[in-house]
């Protein structure tokens, strides 16, 4: 199917068909982060870059954190929870966890900082337009139902289709958007 890695580089080069801009809660604001999705021919190459996680001062703490593409299309919610309003799991077939479409790899923090790039063929970029990606405060078990027990929701972005503006930054690579 991708026999080379080639094609992964290649599509990373090229302007993403939707992206988020991920942002902390009240509670966490130095969250900051951008999450890409590619659409290729069988799947969706996903990559994040998050900066500002929380990161405890033990030396063997794991600093994992939760990471779900959530059903719900907005960053809203209440002072017990400021992300309630993004919902479940993106899970259109109906499937327990961690088989949901909007279960994704967790993120490894790095003072602070976390990259991920990961491959899957659970949906493509259109399903997940409007939805919402989140970060937990801590690390999904990949067991408990019906969200692995991961924490509260620390940091949220709507995912959408890149800006114009966003598109231009590569005009040099994509001069017919421009
Ligand atoms: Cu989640
Ligand atoms: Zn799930």
């Amino acid at each position: 199917m991708y026999d080379d890695i080639t094609s992964f580089q290649n599509t990373l080069k090229r302007s993403p068909d939707a992206v988020a801009m991920v942002a902390g809660s009240p509670a966490y604001p130095s969250i900051r982060g951008k999450v890409y999705l590619h659409q290729m021919a069988s799947g969706v190459l996903l990559t994040a870059w998050i900066n500002g996680l929380p990161q405890s001062k033990e030396s063997c703490a794991p600093n994992i954190y939760g990471f779900h593409i959530h059903e719900g299309n907005m960053c809203k919610g209440n002072a017990e929870d400021p992300f309630a309003d993004a919902g479940l799991h993106f899970n259109p077939k109906n499937c327990p966890h961690p088989a949901h479409a909007g279960d994704l790899p967790p993120l490894f923090g790095n003072q602070g900082f976390a990259y991920l790039s990961f491959f899957t063929d659970r949906f493509i970029v259109s399903q997940v337009i409007g939805r919402t990606v989140i970060i937990h405060s801590h690390v999904d078990n990949f067991t408990s139902q019906p969200s692995g027990d991961s924490g509260t929701k620390i940091a949220c972005g709507v995912i959408e289709r890149p800006k114009r503006q966003q598109t231009c930054q590569r005009c040099s690579a994509h001069p017919p958007l421009c």
